[in-house]
């Protein structure tokens, strides 16, 4: 995964700087354009634009995981993180309990095919919360941010350990920071 994406970030940034060359190198011999044209290319892009942008959002929008309204999750599961720590609980974590690292929480087993809503909240700066399948792609993600609850819902299909890792970089432990989930039948 890591070698596609590095193939991947060369070409675009050849495609960058090919552009940037492009544009610094055709203004040494400014060409005159008429208005007519240039109102004609400028009408062409805007309008193309807009309809590419309006074409784009209507197909991908409904594919957005929005919690449907009127759902009520099986379970709630609350999250608090901190440098370099997650803490999960079944009952709301007290910002006491988030900051005192001699304050142990765990959570039962998650029961597959339930629908889990978290609630995700950060004790000091912000982080993520990913949660990756057991053969380690991600899953599903969200912020975990001062002053908000985010909230994150997941119905895991199949049992096992579910990694879960932070997705920001919040600091010199950011690696260290890692948890799981465990998921039964
Ligand atoms: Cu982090």
């Amino acid at each position: 995964m890591q070698i596609p994406a590095l193939y991947i970030f060369l070409i675009w940034s050849a495609i960058t700087a090919a552009i940037f060359v492009y544009v610094g190198t055709s203004n040494k011999n400014p060409g005159e354009l008429s208005l007519p044209v240039y109102k004609r290319v400028r009408a062409l892009l805007f309008f193309g634009l807009t309809i590419a942008a309006v074409a784009f959002l209507w197909l991908t929008l409904p594919l957005m995981p929005y919690p449907d309204e009127g759902v009520t999750p099986d379970r709630v599961i609350y999250v608090s993180t901190k440098q370099f720590a997650f803490k999960m609980s079944d009952q709301p974590i007290s910002r006491e309990d988030a900051l005192n690292d001699e304050v142990f929480l765990s959570i039962e087993p998650i029961k597959a095919g339930e629908l889990i809503e978290f609630r995700v909240s950060t004790a000091d700066v912000t982080h993520g919360f990913g949660i990756f399948t057991p053969q380690g792609t991600v899953l599903t993600q969200t912020q975990s941010m001062n002053g908000y609850v985010n909230r994150l819902r997941h119905r895991f299909s199949e049992p096992g350990t579910y990694p879960v890792l932070c997705l920001e970089f919040c600091g010199i432990g950011h690696h260290t920071m890692k948890s799981q989930l465990q998921v039964v039948n």
